[in-house]
């Protein structure tokens, strides 16, 4: 069934706005590679005064919790996970609307001259920049809580998925929200996000994708001591011990790597499994990725879809044939699926026989790959599963839950999952350590992300100090 595209500018100020600069994004679809529409290409530089102004204005004047009506949220937006974004907009307008309450509350300090308290105020402008991979979503965890704190907000979606983004845009006007509050700018990363970093008037960057990106934010924002928030990959470990239901085990593990195609920086897929159960359960897990469906998402029974362009489909399919070439071994998948002719389509992947030092059991692959490696202590298990740059999630699977305590607190990470792997939580933080970044989202953590501490102190004692 074909989905008609609208055909968008950018959102500035409130208006529908057509940008100085006549460049063109064609949006493909990965089923079928065929272009289904065109997205805006902005270059900011040209009207950044102008834009950048009005969001201060606003940023200054609109400091009200937003008072929004959460179902009204849940009408035109359009596109995926479409619960969990009025959810995330529902939360933050109820916890923004206890902010004011919480603040003032007075400190308690050592002299009985003095009394202080905290002001939490919005940090200004805030440029929100995010990736392909669930889309609304991704902006959703931002703009909610930036708006909530009372900022301005400019996002920038990433090129391969503005559309749903956009969307954004109607319900905005839709709820009355001031123009100028929110601003929507689409085009490429170096040309319409870039700039946002190093512009003086913006005041934070908050920033969802690859790691080597988020480097170069961060570079740029450190130019004007600018903060930074950042969520970046992963390649995230699940550990399998002995004693565990091997069904449900396989399941988790398969869902943990494979969901939404491995498309998410959260995906586990290093598997690290006891060896006294390696190959039973290697065994079963073959077969359950033997029985995912993968088709077109609009088909019935759908799985596993194509993964999101041609350049991800090329890289996805390098890494696989760089593991090959490095001695591994494809347990299952690794090519394209024989029954689909068209499409970005690669078949969920398991790779044995690796070693810590190949490319596939460290770099993040962004696609259906898992990699599998045994261990036969626990400390070996924890040795391996931090054997990475990255710290973003990490996942545990006993029926010994003292043991699962225990790795909860070595496994160096920002999310561990006990018996499970990928849930995600509105109220509960999000983000990473080490090389995965810092800052967390969701929760009253993403409020604070856009809320600056102000302390005042003041001397309330009669006599001269
Ligand atoms: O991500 P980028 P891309 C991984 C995944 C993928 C690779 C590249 O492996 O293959 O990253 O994907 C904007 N200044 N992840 O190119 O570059 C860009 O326009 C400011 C993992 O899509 O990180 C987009 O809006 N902004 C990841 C956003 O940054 C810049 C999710 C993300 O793009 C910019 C996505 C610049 N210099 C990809 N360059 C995860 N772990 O969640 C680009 N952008």
């Amino acid at each position: 069934m074909a989905i008609p595209i609208p055909s968008r500018q950018l959102f500035i100020d409130g208006q529908w706005t057509e940008p100085i600069l006549k460049k063109r994004i064609p949006i493909i679809n990965p089923s079928t590679e065929e272009i289904i529409g065109v997205c805006r290409s902005s270059y900011p530089f040209a009207f950044a005064r102008l834009l950048l102004q009005l969001c201060l204005v606003w940023a200054c004047a609109w400091l009200n919790p937003l008072g929004l009506p959460p179902g009204r949220w849940q009408g035109g937006v359009g596109g995926f996970v479409l619960d969990d974004v009025a959810g995330c907009f529902e939360y933050y307008a109820d916890l923004a609307e206890g902010l004011d309450a919480k603040q003032k509350a007075p400190l308690s300090i050592p002299m009985d001259s003095f009394k202080s308290y905290v002001l939490k105020e919005p940090i200004g402008v805030v440029g929100l920049i995010t990736p392909w991979n669930y889309p609304l979503l991704m902006a959703t965890w931002k703009v909610a809580p930036a708006l909530a704190a009372g900022c301005a907000a400019i996002l920038k979606p990433s090129e391969l998925a503005s559309i749903t983004c956009l969307e954004l845009a109607d319900v905005c006007r839709e709820v009355g929200l001031p123009p100028g509050v929110l601003n929507i700018l689409t085009g490429l990363g170096p040309e319409a996000g870039a700039p946002l970093a190093i512009h003086p008037h913006v005041d934070k960057i908050a920033f969802t994708g690859s790691t080597a990106t988020g480097s170069k934010i961060m570079a740029a924002a450190a130019q004007l001591v600018k903060p930074v928030s950042l969520e970046l990959g992963g390649k995230s470990p699940i550990v399998i011990f002995e004693d565990v239901d091997l069904d449900k085990a396989a399941e988790w593990t398969a869902f943990g790597c494979f969901w939404t195609n491995g498309q998410i920086c959260s995906a586990t897929s290093r598997l690290i499994v006891h060896e006294s159960i390696a190959a039973e359960f290697l065994d079963k897990l073959v077969k359950w990725i033997k029985n995912i469906k993968i088709s077109d998402p609009l088909e019935e029974g759908c799985r596993l879809g194509p993964v999101v362009s041609g350049g991800q489909y090329e890289k996805v399919l390098n890494f696989i044939s760089t593991a090959k070439s490095e001695g591994a071994t494809i347990l299952t998948g690794g090519a394209r699926p024989e029954h689909q002719k068209k499409g970005f389509f690669i078949e969920p992947t398991l790779i044995a026989d690796v070693t810590t030092s190949m490319q596939i059991w460290r770099e993040e692959v962004f696609g259906p790959v898992l990699c599998v490696k045994t261990f036969s202590s626990e400390d070996e298990a924890i040795e391996l599963a931090n054997d990475t740059h990255y710290g973003l999630g990490a996942a545990v699977i006993s029926k010994d839950l003292e043991r699962c305590e225990r790795l909860a607190k070595a496994l160096q990470a920002g999310i561990v999952w006990i018996n499970c792997s990928q849930p995600c939580f509105t109220q509960a933080p999000w983000g990473g350590t080490k090389r995965s970044g810092f800052g967390r989202e969701l929760g009253e953590w993403g409020l604070d992300n856009y809320l600056s501490v102000k302390q005042v102190t003041q001397y309330i004692a009669d006599e001269p100090w």
